[in-house]
């Protein structure tokens, strides 16, 4: 920054002053004044995907960034995090070389040949002693999905292991699987236009206000003045502004759906036309036939009358009714029957593909999208199954891999790669762009495990991560702003992201150090075609033809900042598609393209009909008893904070706007029993591990539980290792802890 001001100021006078023909009085600004240019970029934290504007100096670096004022997606908005997007590039603890750990046990620079060397030797020597299920990889939802796609298949196809899984699981495999069974493939039905078209907006375990600011805004722009109402066990920010607040139980929401689903059926308030559409509704009817409202009050906390009436505002003839859910039902133990639970009353009451409508979960992290159809570790690469032949003989012949490379099976789970880990079956770990070490359920297991492994590659931006200390390798990565590629947003919008500064010292995309890396393995014949992220691109565009999330009719990334992004799918042969995505976008307006599927109540299935999917609630795994008295929920805390804070814990601005240290929010009347007065420091503790938090007293949870945001390495030494059955997705959310004195 600074070499940049000092150049400036050093140009020639007669130069700088120049001024636009015509500029006296007419308002223009002496040329110098202005920006040399401006590129634009979708934001890399959340998967709301905001178009962001950067402004350029003559070097081609960032000097400052604005919304994007004609973007469908933000339309001239964005979140603090947004607004400082650049801040975390010039921190101090970026890594600038690869660290190799010496014989002392400490991390010390090292050149790219030799770190090279030693990746390619220790795997090679792992796989060769101990088979290709020896070693994992664990990614992410943060990189361009080209990288992602280039880690799976270098992985699998390259080097030729089988198992490797993204933090994607910690987020949205329950969507995904719940999408996949009911639909037949992982496909988000809504467009964010869905949010301000809606009459009845049903926000169930989603906290916008902090985690989705801008879809916050999206829905303050709807002109039909819709009844908001949230789900949630806490009163969230989004709960305060909402119209009404269901503050049920934690894991309610299972039984709360399926009595939803007893009164539309015994009241007959069903959509006949969506219901010939799904297969199972005959036994689905008699399965609700269990669940009158009176029977659920106690489980979900929320009287039969408020469940008779909020029945009655989903199933309203006439009225466009939207659910939107995120980690309040995908961190559960039950949470891909819920996301069906939620999936089913859309079907039964006719609220999907239809404008305003939807059973809609919002994604995570800015690529989750991607990471889903690209990474390579539960689907295969480019939305197609490990387990169809077909499918694997079309990407064996189309990315030209010798088809015995391409595994039959998908990756094991996250949690199943880490217990291998544990029992010595898993020798070595690539983690990519992810803290485990912080964000793992009960991480304090990741930190024992860390002895057991041989090798541990940490390739992050940042030297001083949890994750990172403890690597035996570490790989020094560009960060966001600094490379390019494209992600996949929550309504399945695809658009570009661009470099706009140097990267630091020796850091490499994560794109040529697999590339670097392909070389070294010798598997980089294989990836010759893979050049740059939009050669890539093109190649992995190309192997989604015939797929649900076909986007052959993309050009390039031109292409996709012509027209605003383009949401999948956009297939070569769909005229009517291509037709919908050459409508430009205008400034400042509505947007003009937005697609929402199965509007032909055609689905993916073998059927083309919908699955409805169902089973009774389960026990919570571990409820409160006398010695751990209390239920700890955890999630985001401010709209300032991002996960383990390695970035946005680097912003001054940012570091503004939310309390520096842990706290933890308890409920006045537990509060009083227990003689906590406020700010006085708490000691948490589980089964597991303990924490020390600042007390925040305030009715914001119920009494008998506490909330902590994830955002403090601690929390996760808390929290309980359950899982979805179906997903493996992590029960962030329900714990049992005790204050202690
Ligand atoms: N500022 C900021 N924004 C982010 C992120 C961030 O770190 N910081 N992370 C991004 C990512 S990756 C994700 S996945 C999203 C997450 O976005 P959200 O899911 O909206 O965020 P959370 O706070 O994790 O959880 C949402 C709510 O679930 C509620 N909840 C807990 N248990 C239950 C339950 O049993 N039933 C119901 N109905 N609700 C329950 C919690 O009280 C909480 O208010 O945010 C994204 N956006
Ligand atoms: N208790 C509790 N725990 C949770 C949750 C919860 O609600 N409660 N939520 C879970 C959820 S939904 C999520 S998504 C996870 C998130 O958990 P993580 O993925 O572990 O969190 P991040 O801090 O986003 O980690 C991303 C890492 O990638 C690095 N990085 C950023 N950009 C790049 C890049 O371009 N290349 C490389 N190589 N590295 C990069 C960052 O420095 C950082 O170290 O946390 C989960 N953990
Ligand atoms: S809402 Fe999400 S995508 Fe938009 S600026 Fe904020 S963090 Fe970035
Ligand atoms: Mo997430």
């Amino acid at each position: 920054m600074i070499k940049t001001f000092l150049k400036q100021q050093s140009g020639p006078m007669t130069e700088e002053l120049v001024q636009e023909p015509g500029a006296f009085g007419l308002g223009k600004v002496p040329r110098r004044l202005r920006p040399a240019a401006t590129t634009t970029s979708i934001c890399g934290y959340c998967a709301t995907g905001c178009q962001l504007k950067l402004h350029l100096d003559d070097d081609g670096q960032a000097i400052n960034l604005s919304p994007q004022a004609g973007y469908p997606v933000n339309l001239g908005m964005a979140c603090p995090k947004g607004w400082q997007a650049l801040d975390p590039l010039e921190a101090d603890d970026r890594g600038t070389t690869p660290l190799l750990r010496d014989a002392d046990g400490r991390l010390r620079p090292t050149d790219w040949g030799t770190a090279l060397d030693t990746f390619v030797d220790r795997f090679r020597a792992i796989r060769q002693e101990h088979g290709p299920d020896s070693a994992a990889f664990l990614s992410t939802g943060q990189i361009p999905f080209e990288e992602m796609a280039f880690l799976g298949c270098l992985w699998k196809f390259g080097m030729g292991f089988r198992h490797g899984d993204a933090n994607t699981r910690q987020c949205m495999a329950t969507a995904v699987t719940a999408y996949k069974q009911s639909f037949g493939f992982d496909a988000p039905p809504y467009t964010y236009a869905d949010l301000e078209e809606s009459d009845v907006i049903v926000l169930v375990g989603s906290n916008l206000c902090i985690a989705h600011p801008i879809l916050w805004q999206r829905i303050m722009r709807n002109p039909r003045d819709p009844r908001i109402i949230v789900i949630d066990p806490r009163a969230t920010e989004t709960a305060q502004a909402a119209t009404q607040h269901l503050q049920l139980r934690p894991k309610g929401d299972l039984p709360l759906y399926h009595a939803l689903a007893h009164c539309i059926l015994r009241d007959g308030r069903i959509d006949r036309g969506s219901i010939e559409r799904t297969e199972g509704f005959e036994e689905f009817a008699g399965f609700v036939k269990d669940y009158p409202p009176e029977s659920v009050a106690e489980a979900t906390g929320i009287p039969a009358e408020t469940i008779e009436e909020l029945a009655r505002t989903v199933s309203e003839p006439g009225k466009r009714v939207s659910w939107w859910w995120t980690m309040g039902v995908n961190q559960s133990h039950e949470g891909v029957r819920t996301a069906q639970a939620i999936i089913n009353l859309c079907l039964v009451t006719g609220n999907l593909g239809k404008p305003g409508t939807g059973p809609n979960s919002i994604t995570g992290q800015c690529n989750a999208m991607g990471s889903r159809l690209f990474s390579n570790t539960t689907s295969l690469v480019g939305g197609h199954d490990f387990a169809n032949d077909e499918h694997r003989a079309k990407v064996s012949e189309m990315l030209g891999v010798p088809l015995e490379r391409i595994p039959t099976q998908p990756t094991i789970a996250y949690d199943e790669i880490l217990r291998a880990a544990e029992q010595g079956r898993i020798k070595a770990l690539w983690i990519v762009a992810t803290n485990p070490f912080h964000s793992w359920i009960d991480s304090g297991r990741l930190e024992a495990l860390r002895d057991k492994l041989d090798f541990l590659v940490v390739q992050d931006m940042y030297h001083s991560t949890e994750s990172a200390r403890v690597a035996d390798l570490f790989l020094p990565a560009a960060g966001w702003g600094e490379k390019s590629g494209c992600f996949i947003n929550s309504e399945r919008r695809i658009a570009p992201i661009r470099p706009v500064r140097r990267a630091p010292g020796q850091t490499l995309s994560d794109f040529r150090i697999f590339r670097l890396i392909a070389n070294a393995w010798g598997c980089g014949e294989m990836f010759a075609g893979w050049t740059d992220p939009e050669a890539a691109f093109r190649i992995l565009r190309d192997l989604t033809a015939g797929r649900p999330c076909d986007i052959t009719g993309i050009e390039g990334y031109d292409h996709l900042d012509r027209e605003g992004g383009i949401q999948w799918p956009l297939g070569k042969a769909d005229p009517q598609a291509l037709k919908a995505a050459s409508r430009t976008v205008e400034a400042g307006s509505k947007p003009a393209l937005h697609r929402r599927l199965f509007d032909d109540g055609e689905y993916y299935t073998p059927s083309g009909k919908a699955r409805i999917l169902f089973s009774p609630p389960a026990r919570m795994p571990e409820e409160p008893d006398d010695e751990y008295p209390l239920l700890l929920l955890t999630g985001r805390g401010t709209s300032s904070q991002w996960h383990t804070q390695t970035r946005t814990g680097k912003s001054d601005i940012l570091g503004k706007l939310y309390p520096s240290g842990a706290y933890v929010e308890i409920h006045p009347r537990d509060a009083r029993r227990l003689g906590v007065v406020a700010n006085q420091l708490l000691t948490i503790r589980s089964r597991r591990g303990e924490m020390v938090a600042t007390a925040y007293i305030a009715p914001t949870v119920q009494p008998g539980q506490l909330f902590l945001p994830m955002h403090y390495a601690e929390v996760n030494q808390l929290t309980h290792p359950s899982f979805d059955p179906h997903s493996r997705q992590p029960n962030y959310k329900a714990c049992a802890v005790a204050i202690v004195a």
